[in-house]
Formats: structure tokens, C-alpha cells, sequence
């Protein structure tokens, strides 16, 4: 029976619809984890809200638009600064962070004067930028505050600023999934098609689910230059507001993140025609096949093989050398959903890494359809895991390493397991060729590094090993 009840559900056994080991010659469709369903009670959850989603993930990436969180200070606070997304322009977004602070009287009287009041300091306050995204949060959407109107109103005041508002409380889904959903979405309907793009190339496209976590996206601009293709709209990292509201000129729409960004892609495709071709920026193999599937659809093959080539002289020694080391070694994937799929076999190809336990906090059915697929037999497959099934799933599988963020990390840590931070890097950026090397290289640190191993020593009973020894 491959769905499994951990020791640890037993007084919830619910959770075993939602993992699952895969076993040789089972027909996998038949024992899909449940996933984006609510988290059971008596579970302690790792996800993020709906506002998360919308908020960390998507929009607050951009790089010239302020974003205000209508909401008590804590909503702005928990997410801000949590994650790397860097920008080309001094950090702007990660400088600063705005909230309406809502308390106790604005809710009891209504909040959207105050609301008003803080959009015109934000734009007194920094008089270049000129653009804004609003966001409701749990409380501020139950009184009933009206975000659009005042924005509205705002606008028509300063003729020369654009505000985007988003409706999604906390609430308003079971993950942070649904955020990226309703960003997407509102997006679409209300932005996309007001502004029109320079053209500067024959071929362009909107490379669409990438945050620039550590630099992925100013990495793989690289290639689209040598490339010759012009990206419109980066969605979203290092991107603007006003690039974001061109994206209906692209001739193709290239998706890493299909997961938070799919929606705005098929809503492209329905709207404008413009084709969708879904990608993987990480892994050797995986950027190779990018960079194939987006030249043969502009006709440049040429152009592609090329730089293949100078990236591989480049870069694949060093691959080589980490895989060398690192072949045979057991990795644990703990992040959103995505990276599993994304992950699974590009370490294994290029590293020769075994992925032996998977959690994702907010993957959909599409997402362990494709994780499954990929992955390897006798590997767990875990949906909304929680601090105690990943205790016990670690007893069963013993990985050399996990990838995973901080929160959990600093856990695995006390039992003398590495983590490598799987969603805001170790050293990244960990796309494309030079970027899968870096991701090498803190794999590599993390398995290799001896103090863990020194940190497991009693000293009561037993003298420090050498460092040599401890290294084995
Ligand atoms: Fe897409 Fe992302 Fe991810 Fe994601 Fe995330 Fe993330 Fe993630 Mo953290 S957009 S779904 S909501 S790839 S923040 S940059 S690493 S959980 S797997």
C-alpha cells in the first residue's frame, strides 16, 4: 500500500491521503497525494497565506513600485525582507516596506481614510516613484474597506501615478497558492494591454515565473542577449510595473514557475493567442533543453547550439568536479512545490544525487503528477508536511542533505543533518549553467563540511575526533 500512516498521524489519519512512497510497478495515477485541499486540524502547518503569495511572492519583487499593505504593521513586517529577490536598481524593494499599521479604532471606524492618507505620504514621501500596489489584508477585508475606490479616487488626484489593488486576504484560500492565483488574474484583466512596448528585436517573449531569487534572472538575461531576444516583461523579477503591462506584445510566453505564474500564461494564450512553452532554468540538461525548445521556435537553433557549447567550455568542468564528489549522496526537497519537479532529476542527472523525500507546501495535482513522474522509486512524496513527519520521515530515509528553508533548516541542524536554503539560496543564483554550479558547490559545503559531524560528538564520552576523521 503506497500511501503511508507515519507513526506520528496516528491520531490524525487523515494525513495519509497525503503521502505517499513510491514503489516499482504501482500505476502511480492511482495514489495521488490530496494537495491544495485545507490543512486537517491538528496538523501545524508550514504554508503561508493567501496575502503571502500575492504580496512575497509575486508583487513584491518588483523593482520601481511601492507596496502598500493596508493592514495591522505585522502583515508587512512578516514579509518583508524574507526573501532575496536583489534588483538592479539599488534594492528598492527590499529597502523599504509601507503598511497602513492599522489598530483597534480603524477597525472599529473604518480604514480607508487612513488608507488614503498613507498612499499620498508614501508618494510625497518618495516623489520619483510613481507607482503602487494596495493590498487588503484578513482584518481590513472583513470591515469591508473599499481598496479600489480610494485607489480610484488617488489616481484621479495624481494623474501621474498607476495603482494596482489586490483583494486577496489571508483567508481567502487554503496556501499561499491562491495569492499568486488572484495577483495573476487581476493582473491580466486590469493592467495588461494600457501601455505598448518599445520593440528593439524580432523576437521577443515574457519570461514569466522567475523572482530573481539571488540573481536567476539577471543570470539567464545573459543568454537571452547573446540570444538576441528581447524580453518584454519579466514576470516578476528585477521586472517594472510598466514592462508588466506590456506583456500582450510578446510573440512567446516562457514559464519557469508554472505553479504561481501558469495562470497569467493561459490567460495570455485566451486573450492575445500568444503561445505558452513551459521550461526548467536548473540543471545542465534542463538549460540546454530551454534554450533548444525557445530557439527552435524563433528559428535561431543556430544561435543556440553556440551558446550551449560556450556555456558547457565554460562550466562543465566544474559541474564534473562537484558531481564527482557529490554522486551517491541522499537529498531531501522541503520547499513550495515547483523545485521538486523542477529538482528532482537534474540532480540526479548532472549530480548524480538521489532525492529521497519530498515535501511541498502548496503544490496542486499537476504539480505531484509531474514530481512523481520524475522522481525515483522508494522516494517519499509528502503534501503540507509537518515538523514531526519530517522528523520521522528523516528516521526512515536519513538524507546528507536538505533542501529546505531557514525555519525548518535551523531544525534539521540540532540533528546534525545540513540544509541548504532551497528557496532564497545558500550563494546563489543557482539557475542556469553557472548558477547549477554554484548550487553544486553549496551542496557540496553542506555534505562535506565536518562540523555538523564535530557538533555530534559527546565530548563527555569520547574525545573531538581529528578533523580529518570527523570529515569521513
Ligand atoms: Fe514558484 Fe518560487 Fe516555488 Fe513559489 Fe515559494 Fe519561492 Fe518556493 Mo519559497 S514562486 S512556487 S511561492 S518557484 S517563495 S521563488 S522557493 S515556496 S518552490
Amino acid at each position: 500500500m503506497p500511501m503511508v500512516l507515519l507513526e506520528c498521524d496516528k491520531d490524525i489519519p487523515e494525513r495519509e491521503k497525503h503521502i505517499y512512497l513510491k514503489v516499482d510497478g504501482e500505476d502511480t495515477r492511482d495514489f495521488l497525494p490530496v494537495s491544495n485541499a485545507q490543512t486537517i486540524p491538528g496538523t501545524l502547518s508550514e504554508r503561508g497565506c493567501a496575502f503571502c503569495g500575492a504580496k512575497l511572492v509575486i508583487g513584491g519583487v518588483l523593482k520601481d513600485t511601492i507596496q502598500m499593505i493596508h493592514g495591522p504593521i505585522g502583515c508587512a513586517y512578516d514579509t518583508w525582507h524574507t526573501k532575496r529577490y536583489p534588483t538592479d536598481n539599488g534594492h528598492f524593494n527590499m529597502k523599504y516596506v509601507w503598511s497602513t499599521d492599522m489598530k483597534e479604532s480603524h477597525i472599529v471606524f473604518g480604514g480607508e481614510k487612513r488608507l488614503e492618507k498613507s498612499i499620498n505620504e508614501a508618494f510625497d514621501e518618495m516623489p520619483e516613484i510613481k507607482r503602487m500596489f494596495v493590498y487588503t489584508t484578513c482584518p481590513t477585508a472583513l470591515i469591508g474597506d473599499d481598496i479600489k475606490a480610494v485607489a480610484k479616487k488617488i489616481m484621479q488626484e495624481r494623474p501621474d501615478v498607476d495603482i494596482f489593488t489586490v483583494e486577496c486576504p489571508g483567508f481567502a484560500g487554503v496556501s499561499q497558492s491562491k495569492g499568486h492565483h488572484v495577483l495573476n488574474i487581476g493582473w491580466i484583466n486590469e493592467k495588461v494591454g494600457t501601455l505598448e512596448p518599445t520593440i528593439t528585436s524580432e523576437y521577443t517573449m515574457n519570461f514569466i515565473g522567475d523572482f530573481n531569487i539571488q540573481g536567476d534572472t539577471q543570470l539567464l538575461n545573459q543568454y537571452w542577449d547573446k540570444l538576441g531576444i528581447q524580453v518584454i516583461a519579466h514576470f516578476t523579477g528585477n521586472g517594472t510595473y510598466d514592462d508588466l503591462r506590456c506583456m500582450h506584445r510578446a510573440q512567446l510566453n516562457v514559464v519557469n514557475c508554472a505553479r504561481s505564474s501558469g495562470y497569467i500564461a493561459n490567460e495570455l494564450k485566451k486573450q492575445y493567442g500568444i503561445p505558452r512553452l513551459d521550461i526548467d532554468s536548473w540543471g545542465f540538461s534542463y538549460m540546454e533543453e530551454a534554450i533548444r525548445k525557445i530557439c527552435a521556435f524563433f528559428g535561431i537553433e543556430d544561435r543556440g547550439e553556440k551558446l550551449i557549447a560556450e556555456e558547457n567550455a565554460k562550466w562543465k568542468g566544474k559541474l564534473d568536479w562537484y558531481k564527482e564528489r557529490l554522486k551517491g549522496s541522499k537529498m531531501a526537497i522541503w520547499t513550495g512545490g515547483p523545485r521538486l519537479w523542477h529538482w528532482t532529476k537534474s540532480v540526479e542527472d548532472d549530480l548524480g544525487v538521489q532525492v529521497v523525500a519530498m515535501s511541498s507546501k502548496f503544490g496542486h495535482q499537476e504539480d505531484f503528477e509531474k514530481v512523481i513522474a520524475r522522481g525515483q522509486a522508494g522516494t517519499y512524496y509528502i503534501d503540507d508536511g509537518n515538523e514531526l513527519e519530517f522528523f520521522e520521515i528523516i528516521d526512515r530515509v536519513r538524507p546528507d542533505v536538505i533542501f529546505t528553508g531557514p525555519r525548518v533548516g535551523e531544525l534539521v541542524k540540532k540533528l546534525h543533518i545540513p540544509y541548504v536554503n532551497g528557496h532564497g539560496y545558500h550563494n546563489g543564483p543557482y539557475m542556469g549553467f553557472e548558477g547549477f554550479v554554484n548550487l553544486a558547490r553549496d551542496m557540496y559545503n553542506a555534505v562535506h563540511n565536518p562540523l555538523l559531524k564535530l557538533a555530534a560528538t559527546d565530548i563527555r564520552v569520547k574525545e573531538v575526533v581529528a578533523y580529518s576523521e570527523a570529515a569521513e
